[in-house]
């Protein structure tokens, strides 16, 4: 374990394994070196990545367990050409990052985030209600950029909301929504752009001005996928210059730093990458998590491999 994990992680994997938890050596190179040769399995969080570099150093790994989803922190195409095989945490997760995302599409659309600020600083009894929200979430048109495990599990939350529902993935899928082949093409058709896509070099930059402009002033970005999806420059432009309406984010390029553009702006609702953070869901991942492990070693094949 390069990183500390969550705690059903660490108890798991030390009552069926003999743990090395790397960030405890005082000398990483000697401990690598001296314990590297007997690792098997490698359980990661996602806070250090994991490369063909350090993967060398554990000449008979076989298989590396992801905490999460999204498992941009390992070299996928490295670990395949070793023989190892990568498991993610996948299902567990789905309602809590749609719940995650809605709160942010609901207070985005409706300036909650705002609202609150006003009562806080006790302008309510000073200068009146907060003003009118020039938008509502009934009605919208939502693109759903990444219609797999969660951006179903949104859209499903979406229509309940009175929207209607349209997406872009790279291939079709036999769902009752309406298919964009190009992402543009859905930016022009829609008024709220859900981010829901994997990170990567496939999706690097994927909204762009361009988009942003398509999406149009009434347009809403909420993004629950990862923030290198996003170009956030041309996101702090567009919600300057009212390109777009607002953005209601999880996730950012660079984590935990976050411009300190976006949090100037009234106009975004910003989560510190809380999309499955809560104990019962974080549980249910860390067990994903061992369980993976432990089939593994036990029959050869893993849970949720993917590759
Ligand atoms: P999933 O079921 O694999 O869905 C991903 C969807 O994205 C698929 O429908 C896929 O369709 C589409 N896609 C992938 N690459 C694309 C591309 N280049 N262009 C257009 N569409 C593309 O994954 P999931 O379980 O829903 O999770 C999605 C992502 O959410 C994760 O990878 C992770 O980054 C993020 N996430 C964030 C949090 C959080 O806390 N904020 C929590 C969990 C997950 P095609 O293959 O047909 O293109
Ligand atoms: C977690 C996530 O915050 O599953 C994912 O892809 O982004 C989140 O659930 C993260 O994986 C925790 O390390």
């Amino acid at each position: 374990m390069p990183a500390p994990m969550h705690e059903v992680v660490i108890k798991g994997c030390e009552e069926r394994f003999d743990l090395v938890k790397l960030w405890l050596a005082d000398d990483e190179d000697a401990l690598l070196a001296e314990r590297g040769p007997e690792v098997l399995g490698v359980a990661t969080g996602g806070q250090r990545k994991l490369d063909g570099a350090l993967m060398d150093r554990l000449p008979k790994l076989q298989i590396i367990a992801n905490f999460g989803v999204g498992y941009d922190s390992v070299d996928v195409t490295a670990a395949t050409e070793r023989g190892i095989v990568v498991t993610n945490t996948p299902g567990v997760l789905d309602n809590e990052v749609a719940d995650t995302a809605m709160a942010l599409l609901l207070m985005s659309v409706r300036e909650l985030n705002r609202a609150e600020r006003y009562l806080r600083a006790g302008r309510w009894p000073a200068e009146g209600a907060y003003p009118l929200t020039a938008s509502t979430v009934e009605g919208r048109k939502l693109g759903v950029l990444g219609l797999g495990r969660i951006g179903e599990t949104i859209a499903q939350r979406a229509e309940l909301f009175g929207m209607t529902v349209g997406y872009h993935n790279r291939s079709q899928k036999d769902v009752p929504y309406r298919y964009y082949p190009t992402l543009l093409e859905m930016a022009a058709d829609v008024d709220t752009l859900m981010i829901v896509v994997p990170g990567g070099a496939a999706t690097h930059h994927l909204v762009d001005a361009e988009v942003l402009r398509a999406l149009g002033p009434d347009g809403v970005v909420v993004n629950v996928g990862r923030g290198t999806v996003v170009d956030e420059q041309a996101l702090i432009a567009a919600l300057r210059d009212g390109t777009i309406r607002s953005a209601g984010l999880d996730v950012f390029e660079d984590e935990p730093r976050v411009p300190q553009e976006l949090i100037d702006l009234e106009n975004t609702v910003l989560f510190p990458h809380v999309g499955s953070a809560s104990k019962p869901t974080r549980r249910r991942m860390g067990e994903l998590v061992v369980a993976n492990l432990e089939t593994w070693f036990e029959t050869g094949s893993a849970r949720t491999p993917v590759n």
